[in-house]
């Protein structure tokens, strides 16, 4: 049964912005400039653009310390910037979204790993899905997005348009790095196994190579590497043997016992750092059917590459 998380308990990693700071934002917003994008990169000339704009804002300093230190600090991982008035005033479209991607360019580049898909990619509800996909209805099962790649992006961020009417579908969010801590040596070297495998891999951009079979540990520093972790892995049949399914499933189990959730409000603008976090979602609520499809949950996602982006492992 999930538990809603107060603001209190999630403290730090919830970014409430100053009234005065939301006012800037929400003028800017309607001024800034439609992205363009270099490959799958947002173009260098959009990113000065949109800096020049939010460094025009006095107040935003201390959010973007603020944000930065949150996500990059010693036990910190992933935050919530809290946008619901600035969505109440510019809506959910373009002006939101070119806001959202300004406030982005000041932790890293947005970029689009998807070709097929657009910068903020949406995922809706789907009942046709499967259920623990993204867009499925079910329990989304602890993951880094891009798993199997050499290179997943550095941050993933989903941004709430719609939360579940039906009021469930909370984001579950777990350190990846704590919880391999409380693992036994064991464990650990099996999972620093080149062993894993998850998922198929194609029509994807700046990510490294496809990585089959994967290490879940894979010994790097924790600013260059990832727990490269799905529980998915767990239910679907890929072929693991019994020491490293053993292995991969107390690492889920870890990663449950020191689950966070956090239910999104519209607005809400969850950043995670994929080195260290892992993340998911918990069902929505149950009678979808009765909900009309446009009333239904909505979030985009969008990825992040750090600059100074170190090289990829050689996949095997
Ligand atoms: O639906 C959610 O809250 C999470 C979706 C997700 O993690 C994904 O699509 O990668
Ligand atoms: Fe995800």
């Amino acid at each position: 049964m999930a538990i809603a998380f107060t603001e209190d308990d999630l403290g730090g990693n919830i970014i409430n912005l100053p009234r005065r700071l939301e006012r800037s934002l929400i003028e800017i917003g309607g001024t800034l400039p439609a992205w363009d994008v270099n490959g799958s990169f947002l173009a260098a000339h959009t990113t000065e653009q949109y800096h020049i704009a939010m460094n025009s804002v006095p107040q935003f300093r201390e959010t973007r310390s603020r944000l930065r230190d949150v996500l990059e600090s010693e036990g910190g991982g992933f935050a919530v910037v809290r946008l619901g008035n600035v969505t109440e005033a510019l809506g959910a479209g373009e002006q939101f979204r070119r806001l959202a991607t300004a406030l982005l360019c000041e932790v890293a580049v947005p970029f689009q790993p998807f070709r097929r898909w657009p910068l903020w990619k949406e995922i809706g509800t789907n009942l046709n899905a499967r259920p623990g996909l993204s867009t499925g209805v079910g329990y989304n099962a602890f993951h880094i997005d891009l798993v199997n790649a050499t290179l997943p992006a550095d941050y993933s961020t989903l941004l709430c348009v719609r939360p579940d009417p039906l009021g469930a579908g909370a984001s579950i969010l777990s350190n990846a790095r704590e919880a391999v801590s409380r693992l036994t040596p064991q464990s650990r070297t099996a999972l620093a196994d080149v062993a894993f495998r998850y998922g198929s891999f194609f029509d994807l951009s700046d990510v490294g190579e496809e990585y089959a079979p994967f290490p879940i540990l894979d010994g790097e520093p924790e600013a260059r590497g990832f727990v490269r972790f799905t529980a998915k892995m767990l239910t679907e049949a890929v072929g693991l043997d019994e020491r490293h399914a053993q292995a991969a499933s107390e690492l889920a189990d870890q990663l449950v016992a020191g689950q966070l959730f956090y239910t999104l409000r519209r607005g809400d603008m969850l950043i995670i750092n994929q080195h260290r976090w892992v993340h998911g979602r918990e069902p929505l609520g149950d009678g979808q059917e009765d909900v009309a499809p446009e009333d239904r949950r909505l979030l985009l996602q969008l990825f992040l590459r750090s600059t100074g982006a170190v090289s990829a492992p050689a996949a095997a």
